[in-house]
């Protein structure tokens, strides 16, 4: 039977795998080391000037790398992928693979605050505009457009607030105008959401989150064209040179195995504490995409399998009831990333998204007191007791 027609946990565990080639080692080897032996002069030559495929150096791939690269392109349905020590290296690569120079680009108004900062402080530096939208409104993409646009960038389920971006809608504007649409997939991971099949160009993960999933790992991916992806390697990894270790890609694969079953479990998790929060008289708003209240209830239903484990909350007496909660629970770490198997809480205007003022965090409904919450995959019992009574907490503070 063809690989494509096997279910989710069967591909993670075997499609994109390649028989190791010395002894037949069951799980793929860690290549630590720097450099490759060539045979002779011609062969350095014809792999070092990219004439023949093969390694040449670890900078520019690795075996262990180029495995998880196969795997990530085949999760996404891409024709190729790149893997980087980072999220962030995967965004600012793939954006500075899409730019020109004097160009512009279309940008959401919230996104993960680091990305924030790319735009905010290093595209303008190097003469290339940005416009920010409101992603959900076509005909603010559409009047975006200049002569100059290059690319359209989405991140869906937004950080923090979980807004979703209609992948196949923008799609077909960034198609018509011949621009290239990046979406930034994190929340969902491949195993929800799948940008290229809805028409996106290009698709880039943090994998330090639910790909990895065990809180191990700081690395990022990219998959799309195999025109875009070798561009990105050479020259933007190449020179900029944010090379993911093969451990670190070794890492990342063992923990990608059991994606499937994780992300089953976050997507129950999630609902349930959703569900709790919404219904509990200290919460004024839950924003979490499978509730039919979240305003893309529907668009998250058509594009995702699943809505996750991530969601923000604001209480009810803003920051100083924040800080109660997030200093009363016990089961849920306070600390920042998201996308673990154990539970996490953090305050995102001073920790994820400490990069935009109280001003731009307010225009875009970023509060002062919102909680986010990265719902793991402990019994569920436990973790609204915990929430439970972090919130009997702020109760009792009376404020
Ligand atoms: N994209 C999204 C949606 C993210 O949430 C993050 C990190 C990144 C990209 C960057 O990935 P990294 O370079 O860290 O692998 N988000 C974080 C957060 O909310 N708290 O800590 C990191």
């Amino acid at each position: 039977m063809s690989k494509e027609r096997m279910g989710l946990n069967t591909r993670l565990l075997h499609e994109g795998s390649s028989k190791d080639s010395l002894c037949g080692a069951h799980v793929t080897p860690i290549y630590q080391t720097t450099t490759y032996v060539f045979d002779n002069i011609e062969e350095a030559i014809r792999l070092n000037q990219n004439q023949d495929q093969g390694f040449t150096y670890t900078r520019f791939g690795s075996p262990t790398q180029h495995e998880l690269e196969n795997k990530i392109a085949l999760l996404e349905n891409a024709e190729a992928a790149l893997a980087v020590g980072s999220g962030m290296a995967a965004i600012t690569t793939a954006l500075l693979t899409s730019s020109k120079k004097g160009g512009h680009m279309i940008v959401p108004n919230i996104v993960y605050g680091c990305t924030y900062a790319f735009f905010e402080q290093l595209l303008p530096k190097y003469g290339i505009e940005v416009t920010y939208v409101d992603p959900g409104n076509l005909e603010q993409i559409e009047a975006a457009i200049k002569e100059n646009t290059t690319t359209v960038y989405v991140e869906t389920p937004a950080n923090p607030t979980l807004n979703i971006t209609d992948i196949e809608a923008v799609s077909k504007i960034t198609k018509a105008n011949n621009l290239t649409m990046i979406v930034d997939s994190t929340f969902a991971s491949p195993a929800l959401q799948n940008p290229i099949t809805l028409g996106a160009d290009v698709v880039v993960h943090s994998a330090t989150k639910y790909l990895c999933g065990h809180g191990t790992v700081v690395a990022g991916v990219i998959a799309g064209s195999k025109e875009f992806v070798d561009k990105a390697r050479f020259p933007y990894l190449q020179t900029l040179g944010a090379v993911i270790s093969p451990f670190d890609a070794w890492l990342l694969m063992l923990g990608m195995k059991t994606l499937g079953v994780r992300m089953k479990a976050h997507c129950e998790n999630g609902l349930a504490v959703a569900k709790f929060l919404e219904e509990h008289p200290l919460v004024e708003r839950v924003y979490y995409p499978g509730l039919e209240s979240h305003p893309s209830h529907e668009i998250a239903k058509k594009q995702m399998k699943g809505f996750g484990g991530m969601m923000s909350f604001d209480i009810k007496g803003g920051i100083e009831a924040g800080k109660i909660f997030m200093n009363s629970v016990k089961v849920f770490s306070l600390a920042t990333s998201l996308g673990n198997i154990d539970s996490l809480v953090q305050h995102s205007p001073t920790m994820s998204h400490f990069d935009m003022s109280k001003e731009e965090r307010e225009k875009v409904g970023i509060k002062d007191g919102q909680v986010r919450v990265s719902v793991g995959i402990e019994d569920i019992d436990d973790l609204i007791n915990d929430l439970s009574q972090a919130l009997d907490e702020v109760k009792k503070a009376n404020l």
